[in-house]
């Protein structure tokens, strides 16, 4: 077994649920905030037998799209204010950043 952590946007995450629901996926859905930009993402956490890897991977890949975002303000607030910060920067974001982690043990009670 292993655990799979996909962060994916916002904008993403309904249709993903969905699509797990659907091909019998559990899964696990948090609220999280990108490190970056700041902003709200959505962290999948999915428990999966070896042998169906593959199948939640193609689900992810086929669910998420990139997007470009722009970055309007300082990205750290001890950033001091200056006229270069207010230029906007366009950053793609996505589809989806994904871990596969080993499961030590897996109980259900
Ligand atoms: P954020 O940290 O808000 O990052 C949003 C996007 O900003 C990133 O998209 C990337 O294009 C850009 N970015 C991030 N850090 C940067 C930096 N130091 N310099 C320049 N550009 C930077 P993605 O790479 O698609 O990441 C989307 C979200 O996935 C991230 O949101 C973060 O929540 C998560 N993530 C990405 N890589 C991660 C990692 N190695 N560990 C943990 N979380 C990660």
């Amino acid at each position: 077994m292993k655990i799979i952590l996909a962060i994916v946007q916002d904008k993403d995450s309904n249709r993903l649920s969905s699509e797990f629901t659907k091909n019998n996926v559990r899964v696990t859905k948090l609220s999280t905030t990108g490190g970056f930009l700041r902003a709200g993402n959505t962290t999948f956490i999915v428990g999966i037998e070896d042998e169906r890897i593959d199948e939640v991977l193609e689900i992810i890949k086929e669910t998420c799209r990139s997007r470009e975002q722009y970055i309007t303000s300082p990205l750290s607030l001890d950033m001091p204010m200056d006229v270069h910060s207010a230029h906007p920067i366009e950053v793609k974001v996505g589809g989806a950043t994904v871990f596969v982690l080993p499961v030590e043990g897996f109980y259900h009670y």
